[in-house]
C-alpha cells in the first residue's frame, strides 16, 4: 500500500522530509500541503510534488479523504493542535520535535491517544535511528558495565537573532533529553543549569554557552554543554563512562587529509547533513507503521517526558545554579 501523506509546514525540514518521501524512500507519496505561508507551500509543491493539493488550513488537510497520514513540520507552538486533529481523525501522524511546547500540551496529546486506544503518533527524535547512537547503545548495554556518567556537547555554529535563552533547552537540548534517557533506559529526577562566561558572538537575548546537569533515577550524572555560537561547526559529542570502560559516540565519516603540513578532517556545519541517514530511517519506520494504520518509534509518551524535563530545565535556567526536581506521572499501558 502506498501511504498518501499530507505535510503541514513547508519550511526547512518540511521541504527536506518531502524530498526524502518523494525521492529517497518507498511506500509513500506526498499528496497534500498546507502552510500559513502559501507561497512557501507552492514552491515546495512545484519543486517536489506537483500533483499534490494545497489546503488553506492544516485541519482541512487532515480531514481530506485522500490523505492517509500526516507530517507536522510547522513551528513548534502549532504542533499540538494538528496532532490532536490527526488523532481525532484516526490518522497516523509524524510530528517534528517538540511534540508540544508545554508539558500540559503534550499531556493532552497523550490523553487523546490513550483514549483512542492505539498508537498514532511518532515524534521526530531522529537520533534514536542514528547508526552511531545505536552502536553507542549496544556498547552501553553490553560492553562498558553499569553506566555512571555521561559527558555530552551539542554545538551549533551560529543561531539567528530570534533564538533566545530558553530555546537552548526546548529547541536544542531536547534532542539530548530524549536520546540520553533512551541510551540509559532511565528517566531524570533533577536538572540544574549553570552559565559559563558568555561568548562575545552571542546575541543580547541569548546566554550562550550553557551547561545542563541532569541526574537520573538510577543515579547517573550527566553534563551537557549547549553552545550554539561555537563558530567552528555542527558538533555532537557524547561519552558514556561505565564501571568497566567508556564509549564515545562515533564521529561522522569524513576524509582524513594530509595537506599543507597538516593532518585534517572536515567538520560538518549543518544539522541536515549530520543526521541525514537517521531522518531517512525514522521516516521509513513511520511509513511502515502507517501502512498498518498505527505508529512506532519515539512515542507521545517520549514527547511528554521530554516536555516535562524541558520545562524543568527552563526553570533551572531561571533559578541559575539551583537543583530543580523532575517527577513523572505513571506511564500508561499503551506505551509499555
Ligand atoms: P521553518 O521556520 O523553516 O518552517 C516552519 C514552517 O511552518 C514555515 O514555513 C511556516 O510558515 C509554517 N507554519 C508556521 N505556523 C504554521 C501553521 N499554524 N500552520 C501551518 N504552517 C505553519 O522551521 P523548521 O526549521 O523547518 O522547523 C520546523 C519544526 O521542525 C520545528 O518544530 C523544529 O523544532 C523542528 N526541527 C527539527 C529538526 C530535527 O533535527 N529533528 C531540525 C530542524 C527543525
Ligand atoms: C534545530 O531545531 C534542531 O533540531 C537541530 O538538530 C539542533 O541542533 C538545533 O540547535 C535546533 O535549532
Amino acid at each position: 500500500m502506498t501511504v498518501r501523506i499530507g505535510v503541514i509546514g513547508t519550511g526547512m525540514i518540511g521541504r527536506d522530509h518531502t524530498r526524502r518521501i518523494q525521492q529517497v524512500l518507498s511506500g509513500a507519496k506526498i499528496v497534500a500541503f498546507s502552510d500559513v505561508n502559501l507561497e512557501g507551500a507552492k514552491a515546495v509543491q512545484a519543486d517536489l510534488a506537483p500533483d499534490a493539493r494545497i489546503y488553506a488550513t492544516g485541519e482541512e488537510l487532515i480531514a481530506a479523504d485522500d490523505v492517509d497520514a500526516i507530517l507536522v513540520t510547522s513551528w513548534g507552538a502549532t504542533h499540538e493542535q494538528y496532532v490532536l486533529a490527526a488523532i481525532a481523525a484516526g490518522k497516523p501522524c509524524f510530528c517534528e520535535k517538540p511534540l508540544a511546547t508545554t508539558a500540559a500540551g503534550a499531556k493532552r496529546i497523550v490523553d487523546a491517544e490513550v483514549a483512542h486506544g492505539k498508537r498514532l503518533v511518532q515524534v521526530g527524535f531522529m537520533r534514536r535511528y542514528d547508526a552511531g547512537y545505536r552502536l553507542l547503545k549496544k556498547a552501553v548495554d553490553e560492553e562498558i558495565g553499569t553506566p555512571l556518567m555521561i559527558h555530552a556537547a551539542h554545538r551549533n555554529p551560529s543561531v539567528p537573532e530570534q533564538y533566545v535563552t530558553p530555546m537552548a533547552i526546548h529547541d536544542t537540548l531536547i534532542h539530548e533529553i530524549d536520546v540520553l534517557r533512551w541510551l540509559l533506559n532511565d528517566d531524570y529526577v533533577s536538572a540544574q543549569v549553570v552559565f559559563p562566561r558568555k561568548s562575545s558572538y552571542s546575541h543580547a537575548k541569548l546566554a550562550d554557552p550553557q551547561i545542563v546537569l541532569l541526574e537520573t533515577k538510577k543515579g547517573v550524572r550527566i553534563d551537557v554543554e549547549v553552545f550554539v555560537n561555537c563558530r567552528y561547526g555542527y558538533d555532537i559529542q557524547c561519552q558514556v563512562v561505565g564501571e568497566e570502560g567508556l564509549a564515545n559516540l562515533p564521529e561522522p565519516m569524513s576524509i582524513v587529509m594530509r595537506k599543507g603540513a597538516k593532518l585534517q578532517n572536515a567538520i560538518l556545519t549543518d544539522w541536515k547533513d549530520r543526521f541525514i541517514d537517521s531522518y531517512d530511517v525514522e521516516l521509513a519506520d513511520f511509513i511502515a507503521a502507517a501502512q498498518k494504520g498505527t505508529a512506532a518509534g519515539p512515542s507521545s509518551w517520549d514527547g511528554y517526558v521530554a516536555a516535562i524535563t524541558s520545562d524543568a530545565c527552563v526553570e533551572a535556567q531561571e533559578k541559575t545554579g539551583q537543583i530543580v526536581p523532575i517527577s513523572l506521572p505513571e506511564r500508561p499501558a499503551l506505551y509499555n
